[in-house]
């Protein structure tokens, strides 16, 4: 029952499930969408976090159907979720993650497009997360995909923001319209006193991102205090525990409505 030998069969087999976890608005704390993870419902091994065989999946080369599989799900889900809120105001979006080697694939584009042709989701409400390392490695076909992407309306978000590279003149040269702030700079924040170079760190990074027409969104918030000071910190939007594990997707629009 190694993994290895299981994986090739277990996305025919159903074996692949997604959590999504809530995006919050931080200035009045609506939830604005969600980010989709994935999991493995192992028959052997139980329920396996994308740990466990995204890097796998990435060396074996599936992460290609796998990914394709993720974004159809997620877009469907996300259309659901735009249809049963009938005339709100704010509609939710979804956040996929996608590897190097999806993004280096010649047909992420057309599979793209036709994703959200199929699901009916106005590229608006898709946004795509790289990492950092992703985009530093980036050679001119993949930055060709990205800016692509982000033509057909698609947001673009560095995901793992700061523990990368440190050079930051590539984002004047990206499509990229949110930075996602590591979690290692926003742990310093869960309770009183704050740790003062982390706040010094986060106000850099706000401050830079407003100044390039970026937003920012903070990962890892636990607590009540830690959203209130990423809040008056000038952060934009936040995921955590504190409003929300990573569940299944009628949950969402439950949050949702508690807020509306
Ligand atoms: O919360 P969780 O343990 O599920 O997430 C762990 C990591 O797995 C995160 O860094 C997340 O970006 C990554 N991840 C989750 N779902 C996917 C996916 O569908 N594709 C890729 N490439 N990475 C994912
Ligand atoms: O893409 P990324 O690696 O950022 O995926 C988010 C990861 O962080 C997932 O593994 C998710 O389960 C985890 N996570 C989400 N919210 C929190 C949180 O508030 N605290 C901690 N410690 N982990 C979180
Ligand atoms: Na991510
Ligand atoms: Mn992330």
């Amino acid at each position: 029952h190694s993994l290895t030998t299981c994986l090739p069969a277990a996305l025919d087999h159903g074996e692949f499930f997604i959590e999504y976890q809530p995006l919050v608005r931080l200035a009045d704390g609506t939830v604005r969408g969600a980010e989709a993870l994935v999991r493995w419902l192992h028959p052997v091994h139980g329920v396996l976090g994308p740990d466990q065989f995204i890097p796998l999946a990435e060396s074996t080369g599936l992460i290609v159907p796998l990914g394709r599989w993720v974004l159809e799900e997620s877009a469907r889900q996300a259309r659901s979720w735009r249809a049963a809120e009938g005339g709100e105001p704010a509609p939710l979006r979804v956040n996929v993650n996608l590897s190097p080697s999806q993004l280096r694939h010649p047909g992420l584009v057309a599979d793209t497009v036709a994703i959200l042709g199929n699901a009916g989701l106005d590229p608006s409400a898709l946004c795509l997360e790289v990492t950092e390392n992703a985009l530093i490695g980036a050679d001119e076909d993949e930055l060709r995909h990205l800016r692509q992407l982000a033509d057909l309306g698609v947001d673009i978000a560095l995901d793992d923001f700061g523990t990368g590279y440190s050079n930051l003149s590539y984002l004047r040269r990206l499509p990229v319209s949110t930075l996602k702030l590591d979690r290692s700079f926003t742990r310093g924040m869960q309770r009183a006193p704050a740790d003062p170079v982390d706040v010094k760190i986060v106000e850099g990074i706000v401050s830079l991102a407003h100044t390039l027409d970026l937003s920012v969104t903070v990962e890892g918030v636990e607590t009540g205090a830690q959203a209130d000071h990423l809040r008056l910190l000038g952060c934009d939007t936040a995921q955590g525990w504190y409003y929300a594990r990573p569940g299944p997707p009628e949950r969402l629009h439950t949050l949702s409505l508690a807020d509306a």
